[in-house]
């Protein structure tokens, strides 16, 4: 195991995120914190994907004979789906899937809803469970076999520019909530071997974990007219034509989760950002025999009022000495700590315990400034993370010229490496083997550079890296 990968496990059992014990491979439970979490990440994307987009719910079971219909795509998950057998006793007459992703249990409903050019574009997303039995080592959050908060979002369009342009909206759509995670990352277009199965295109974003590794976090796929044909969604044109639908989906899982824990966490523990941390501040009460009921009815009276104010606040009143307390919300990553003592309260003085920078502050308290203060500092901890998410993410892509430097430079570095490339499939597979790493993806286009593999003229710029 990799320092960072014990680092990970132990905080997901020491701040109660997931516990990894339950008796199936690959699927987990979410405790409260970790719960919370999650819930506060999907209210995020839930509030950008409900502008444009319709919450649905499917079926979590899949026929059979739908799921084979589009030869690629089934060819592609077929060694990875669950399936259902029995009813009881009785063997089913017509197999049924856990879905691995709803693309063959939605479209044949979107066959049947499509009808006119002006039912179109149409946009859809749910959150769901899916179930991949992955073969390669499962890790929780990374690589699940019960992948428990997939957001998929699946769109219709009358032409191919309409869909290019939702393939843009998606990826804008992605990065403003990864910017507000501060979760930095790339966009590429996945190599044509790796694309989606049943795609024109793959859209990827890849980040970097902090042994190095670059976490695949999120996808949009063009499905150009693919699954059109196959599940016949047409729809009648203003000239009384009938055409195939042209469709993008794309998605997020957990891995949203293990990014923001393995980016943003440091030795202490986790580091969590103010939008999602289950407290965005805590109490602890500095007590002493003399004025503790003072001091306790003061933190109570505070706490009331900043949840009014709408921050999500804390007070740790248990009977524990205030060490243990500040050494627990520092590993559970709460934004910032309050300590107040009978002698601040006095002094009209509050203690400030800043998370991500682990420095502490003497603010002066006024009743009427403290929630505005509060949300400033709250503010500042958002984009110092993000910024310090950034900084080392730059300083982790580097360029190289040849094989021989790609090599050298791993060995050297964590990260990602850029190079030229010419396109060729067989190239891009050889250079994945020789220095035993994976293409992410196309960043940008070349004229007049050489593959820095077969030496031909280079059509791209191409990253890679050790990933997940
Ligand atoms: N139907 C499309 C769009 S929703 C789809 O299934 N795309 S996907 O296969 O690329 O999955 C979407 C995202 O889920 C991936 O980008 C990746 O971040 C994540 N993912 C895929 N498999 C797993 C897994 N086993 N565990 C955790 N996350 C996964
Ligand atoms: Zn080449």
């Amino acid at each position: 195991m990799s320092k960072f990968s014990e680092w990970f496990h132990n905080i997901l059992v020491e701040a109660e995120i997931i516990d990894t014990r339950y008796p199936i491979k690959g699927m987990h439970v979410w405790q409260p914190q970790g719960f919370k979490i999650r819930k506060h990440t999907l209210n995020l994307l839930r509030q950008i994907m409900d502008e444009d987009h319709e919450e649905v719910l499917f079926p979590l079971l899949i026929p059979d004979d739908e799921l084979a219909k589009e030869a690629i795509h089934v060819k592609g998950f077929e060694d990875e789906v669950y399936w259902v057998t029995h009813g009881g006793l009785t063997p089913l007459k017509k197999k049924l899937a856990l879905r691995p992703t709803s693309e063959t249990a939605m479209y044949p409903m979107f066959a049947l809803w499509v009808r006119s050019h002006s039912d179109l574009p149409l946009r859809f997303y749910q959150v769901v469970n899916t179930f991949r039995y992955e073969t390669k080592h499962t890790k929780p959050l990374i690589r699940v076999r019960e992948i428990t908060t997939f957001k998929e979002a699946h769109t219709i369009h009358a032409d191919q520019q309409d869909a290019d342009k939702q393939v843009e909206r998606a990826i804008h759509i992605y990065s403003k909530f990864f910017d507000g995670l501060g979760i930095p990352y790339v966009v590429t277009r996945r190599p044509d071997w790796d694309k989606f199965p049943g795609a024109d295109y793959t859209m990827a974003f890849d980040t970097i974990m902090p042994d190095g590794k670059t976490l695949q976090i999120g996808t949009v796929h063009n499905l150009g007219q693919t699954f059109a044909r196959t599940f016949d969604i047409t729809y009648e044109t203003p000239e009384g034509n009938h055409e195939y639908v042209y469709q993008t989906c794309y998605g997020l899982s957990d891995r949203i989760i293990a990014s923001i824990i393995g980016i943003h966490g440091d030795r202490s523990g986790l580091c969590l950002p103010p939008n999602v941390a289950p407290y965005q501040v805590v109490i602890v009460p500095v007590l002493f025999k003399e004025g503790a009921q003072q001091v306790m009815d003061f933190c109570s009276e505070l706490k009331d009022n900043l949840i009014k104010g709408g921050l999500r606040v804390h007070l740790d009143d248990r009977d524990l000495r205030a060490g243990k307390k500040y050494y627990e919300w520092e590993m559970r990553g709460v934004p910032l700590r309050l300590e107040i003592g009978a002698r601040d309260i006095k002094n009209n003085k509050i203690v400030v315990l800043h998370r991500d920078t682990m420095t502490k502050d003497m603010v002066d308290y006024k009743e009427e400034c403290l929630l505005n203060d509060l949300n400033t500092m709250l503010e500042k901890v958002t984009i110092n993370l993000k910024n310090r998410a950034n900084t080392k993410f730059q300083e982790n892509i580097r360029t190289v010229n040849s094989l021989e430097e790609a090599q050298q430079t791993l060995s050297e570095h964590d990260g990602i490496i850029s190079l030229y490339w010419c396109g060729e499939e067989s190239c891009g597979k050889e250079i994945e083997e020789r220095v035993h790493v994976d293409m992410l993806g196309i960043k940008g286009e070349v004229q007049e550079e050489q593959c820095v593999h077969c030496r031909k003229s280079a059509k791209y710029i191409t990253l890679l890296a050790k990933t997940y």
